[in-house]
């Protein structure tokens, strides 16, 4: 049995708990047979056993008061999975359904999006189980509060340097970061990104992953010879991602037909952004409100992939597992012929296949929402030069970040004789290969 097959086998058995990081870990290896055959010295070396192990997990107990005087226990995470590149760098989430497969999968799939962005970014994900919906602002900061009171001794400037992610956003940045800056008694403000303009945050970094995968679509709609302006899409999620990557691609001509949360989705011809904005961004309530608001469109409960309506392309920008196999094959039979992954693995591993059997272009999340992380590391940037860019300046570096990300997996395409749809294995090969370099350069570790 070869490498790649004998180590997938031993992690099934060994993670067999661990069903995310296993789905992965088996779409990452099996899109990068072809580095391992080139490579055969790999093996010795331990490359991949050296790649899948994160350096180290901490996991913390978090006691908060909620409002009514009650004491709760909730569990906190913090996966330090690659430091070869740089500080272990990415989000925190906190959503019921994290552990530490979602945290696992998670960081391994930073590490490679971290490595294509070129910044000196390693990988890390961490985050809790913690419910924020239909928390008080005051249980909120209490929540942020008692989880740095044990996170703050497991990062830093040039340790590691938390974001956010689901459920995570610049309310909880900003209780995270006083209470590190308490705890600290100093005002080390790299320490986390995606704070708020007034203490250190970065213009256009809220907007930059929904920006950036609008971005790096536009980049293969050119490549192959087609226009953005005038293209139908659909868009899952109403969060951070979806709102930019909707207000971006409205901007640009695009279509923009419907949007999703976890409940149901709106199918509206007119989608204002800003009625979504207020929804979610200020009232943090439900879509269920939209059309009340808005005054047009229609609500319908369940996922938006299975409705039927010809779009041209997804941007699936909710959560993992949000395309399986039979909604792939909607989507296809709807007309889709581009998926652009504003979310982390939101399509399965069979829906990938089917993507690329039928010539559909997909654009995998650890390249096309990697414009996220590549913005908090150019507020990393300007938090070590004590000195802000402007937004213009910003969104340039972006465009371009973007820009090199897509060139990069475009010479894999060359390079490996891949199919021109195939972005996956192109960006896993581009990534992992700098990871690789990094870690035998600096030794055993
Ligand atoms: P938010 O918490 O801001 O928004 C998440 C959105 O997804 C909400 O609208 C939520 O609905 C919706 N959602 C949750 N579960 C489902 C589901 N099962 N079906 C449909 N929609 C669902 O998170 P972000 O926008 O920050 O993150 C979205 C995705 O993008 C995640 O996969 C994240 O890892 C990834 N990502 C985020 C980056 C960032 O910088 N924030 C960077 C790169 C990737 P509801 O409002 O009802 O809760
Ligand atoms: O998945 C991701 O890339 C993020 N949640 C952003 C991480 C970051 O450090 O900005």
């Amino acid at each position: 049995m070869n490498y790649l097959n004998r180590i997938i086998d031993e992690y099934k058995i060994k993670d067999a708990s661990q069903p995310e990081f296993l789905q992965a870990m088996e779409e990452v290896l099996n899109s990068v047979a072809i580095i391992f055959e080139k490579h055969p010295e790999y093996e010795q070396k331990a490359i991949l056993e050296r790649l899948l192990e994160p350096e180290r997990i901490i996991k913390f107990k978090v006691c908060w008061c909620d409002d009514s005087g009650k004491t709760n226990v909730n569990r906190g995470y913090r996966v330090q999975y690659n430091s070869a590149l740089g500080p272990y760098k990415g989000g925190l989430r906190f959503n019921p359904s994290v552990n530490e497969s979602v945290l696992k999968f998670l960081g391994f799939e930073q590490v490679f999006k971290n490595a294509l962005t070129t910044l000196p970014i390693g990988g890390g994900k961490g985050g809790s189980d913690f419910d924020p919906k239909g928390k008080s602002d005051n249980e909120i900061m209490r929540f942020c509060q008692a989880f740095m009171s044990e996170l703050y001794r497991h990062i830093g400037p040039d340790v590691d340097v938390p974001a956010g992610d689901m459920g995570v956003g610049a309310r909880e940045i900003g209780y995270l970061y006083g209470h590190y800056r308490r705890l600290k008694g100093a005002s080390e403000r790299g320490v986390l990104t995606g704070k708020g303009l007034s203490y250190g945050g970065s213009l256009i970094r809220k907007e930059a992953t929904g920006y950036g995968l609008i971005y790096f679509v536009e980049e293969i709609l050119k490549e192959n010879n087609k226009e953005i302006k005038g293209l139908k899409a659909i868009i899952s999620g109403s969060g951070n991602v979806a709102i930019y990557a909707a207000e971006k691609a409205i901007e640009k001509g695009m279509k923009v037909l419907g949007l999703s949360d976890s409940k149901g989705y709106i199918i509206d011809d007119n989608i204002d952004i800003n009625v979504i904005k207020e929804i979610k961004e200020v009232k943090r309530g439900s879509l269920k409100e939209y059309v009340s608001m808005a005054g047009h469109g229609e609500y319908f409960e369940g996922s938006i992939y299975d409705m039927d309506l010809k779009y041209d392309i997804a941007l699936p920008c909710g959560t993992q597992n949000e395309i399986n196999l039979d909604r792939a094959k909607r989507m296809f039979i709807n007309g889709c012929f581009l998926v652009g992954e504003g979310a982390n693995m939101p399509s399965d591993n069979s829906a990938i296949s089917y993507y690329l059997e039928k010539g559909m272009f997909i654009a995998p999340g650890k390249a096309a929402n990697a414009g996220g992380v590549a913005t908090s590391a150019l507020e990393m940037s300007q938090n070590s030069m004590r000195y802000n860019w402007s937004k213009e300046e910003v969104d340039l570096k972006l465009q371009s970040i973007m820009k090199e990300i897509h060139n990069q997996c475009l010479s894999s395409i060359k390079e490996y004789n891949l199919s021109n749809n195939n972005y996956v294995s192109a960006a896993n090969i581009a990534g992992m290969t700098r990871v690789i370099e990094a870690m035998l350069a600096q030794g055993d570790y």
